[in-house]
């Protein structure tokens, strides 16, 4: 966590939110044609923050005229340095506003503010300065194909990582000639509605970025446009299979990034303490609403005795609460809904026999919050084992061997991310390649940067995102 340009928020008075939030087409905040809005609120406080308009039908069609025309239009004639110009503006700007943006992401989705302020926020405009740079250079990206763009590309987004994940969908599409209809989750609308108003004041010709707001009806709108392109999705699988049923037969091509259920793997001669920290991490961060989030941990069996206990130990000091205040780590689960998920699935651990450990913290009286958990004697085949969870719940099992704890890591239906801790750099090299996963860290955990792919086998979805390879998503 060590990146960090914006000076700490004292309040909440520094963000400004307006009562009511229109839809972003063609460079303009418009009211829905479908007359209708709905609230999003504080999963901390459960009060009401805002209300944002829903897009219907008719609103989605308006946005994907309004991208289509930019695209004909001024966007499709400019020469890419030009582009590069406004992206890197883009980038520029969501830097001068990083204090306003971190608050907005803790308040709307529950995030602890040190996480938003030092991580989502620095590496959303990281992720805009990366794509400029490729705009007037694509011929050196696809050094033998003359590529163009696809045309207007609908992007789907999750609550988990709101401005984070619109930066990763706008940034490469822009940078490659593209236009943009976005639509945020329906949970933490408000970073997107927040950067449709710097887009506005930087200038980008008008309907270059539509952002319409809405819950999966809406993104089901999109995806059935006949006039869209492309469709980019990051969500759960359940909705990612519906999305590749409807563009199956269709022109649109379709990246998916969804679930996961990683493997975070402790070798003995790891650097324990190292990786305790690591293990942490990797599951409690973002209160473990993270697709790569390291929720199996596969320890071998000589120190499983030691990692247990210091893993313990260090659930005890992590501070549950206010988003908003600096000293918390494990801020509000972003949803009731999500709240009672992660529930169900700590009854199912229960039910199947693995054995609970909670924090005993105090959790707030109001608001969605979730005790640090990890269950132990957990069954290779148990749902806590198999099971995307999306919350602070960690499920630890043992082996002896590397086969064993291989054909173990690779035995769940998704490939997204796996961890490894060991002293020995041939083992790093030796397991990284036999796990099925898109993205393996070795003696770290949750490191992003706008330069790696990133992206899932099996049900973890495919196509990727980050680096030269998140191009490869936006041209023909
Ligand atoms: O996701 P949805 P939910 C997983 C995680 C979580 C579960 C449910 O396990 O517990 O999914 O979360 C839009 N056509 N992940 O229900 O529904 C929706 O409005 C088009 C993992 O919130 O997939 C939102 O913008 N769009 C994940 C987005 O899809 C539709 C992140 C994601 O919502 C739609 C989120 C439809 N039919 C959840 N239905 C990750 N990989 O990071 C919904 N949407």
């Amino acid at each position: 966590f060590n990146i960090k340009y914006a000076p700490a928020p004292e309040s909440v008075s520094a963000a400004s939110i307006n009562e009511q939030y229109n839809l972003f087409i063609n460079g303009k905040f418009e009211k829905p044609l479908s007359k209708k809005y709905f609230d999003t609120i504080n999963p901390a406080t459960e009060q009401k923050i805002a209300s944002v308009a829903e897009a219907g039908t008719a609103d989605v069609d308006k946005a994907v005229k309004a991208a289509r025309a930019a695209y004909n239009g001024h966007w499709g004639k400019m020469p890419a340095k030009e582009r590069a110009k406004y992206i890197f503006r883009i980038a520029r700007m969501i830097q001068e506003r990083a204090r306003e943006f971190a608050i907005i992401e803790s308040l709307d989705g529950g995030k602890p503010i040190r996480e938003s302020r030092d991580i989502d926020i620095p590496l959303a405009a990281n992720h805009f300065f990366y794509y400029a740079g490729w705009a007037d250079k694509l011929n050196y990206a696809f050094p033998n194909r003359n590529v163009s763009p696809l045309g207007v590309a609908g992007q789907i987004i999750p609550w988990n990582f709101p401005l984070l994940m619109a930066a990763w969908k706008i940034a490469p599409a822009l940078a490659c000639g593209n236009t943009v209809v976005l639509k945020p989750a329906e949970t933490t609308p408000l970073t997107a509605l927040k950067l449709a108003e710097l887009i506005q004041d930087c200038d980008l010709p008008p309907g270059v970025v539509n952002i319409i707001t809405g819950a999966g009806e809406t993104g089901a709108a999109l995806v059935n446009h006949p006039d869209i392109d492309k469709i980019a999705f990051t969500g759960s699988t359940e909705v990612g299979k519906i999305i590749q049923r409807a563009t199956a037969n269709t022109h649109k091509k379709l990246t998916l990034e969804l679930g996961g259920k990683a493997a975070n793997i402790i070798f003995e001669d790891a650097p324990i303490d190292q990786a305790v920290e690591g293990i942490i991490n990797g599951i409690y961060f973002n209160q473990g609403h993270v697709c790569c989030a390291g929720s199996r941990l596969f320890v071998q069996e000589s120190v499983y005795k030691e990692v247990l206990q210091k893993l313990k130990d260090r659930i005890a000091t992590l501070i549950v609460g206010n988003p908003l205040d600096k000293n918390t780590d494990v801020g509000a689960i972003n949803s009731k809904q999500q709240l009672q998920t992660i529930q169900k699935y700590i009854a199912i651990g229960k039910k199947e026999g693995a054995e609970m450990f909670e924090s005993s913290c105090a959790l707030p009286n109001k608001g969605f919050f979730c005790r640090p958990t990890l269950f132990t004697n957990v069954a290779q085949s148990s749902r806590i084992a198999q099971e995307e969870i999306f919350g602070p719940v960690l499920a630890i099992q043992t082996f002896r061997t590397d086969d064993e704890v291989i054909e173990k890591a690779n035995n769940t239906p998704y490939g997204l991310s796996a961890g490894v801790w060991t002293n020995k750099g041939s083992r790093i090299f030796n397991i990284t390649t036999r796990l099925r996963a898109g993205v393996v860290w070795a003696n770290t955990y949750n490191k992003f940067d706008p330069v790696s792919p990133f992206g899932g086998y099996k049900e973890s979805g495919f196509g990727r995102e980050g680096g030269l390879h998140g191009l490869n998503a936006y041209v023909k």
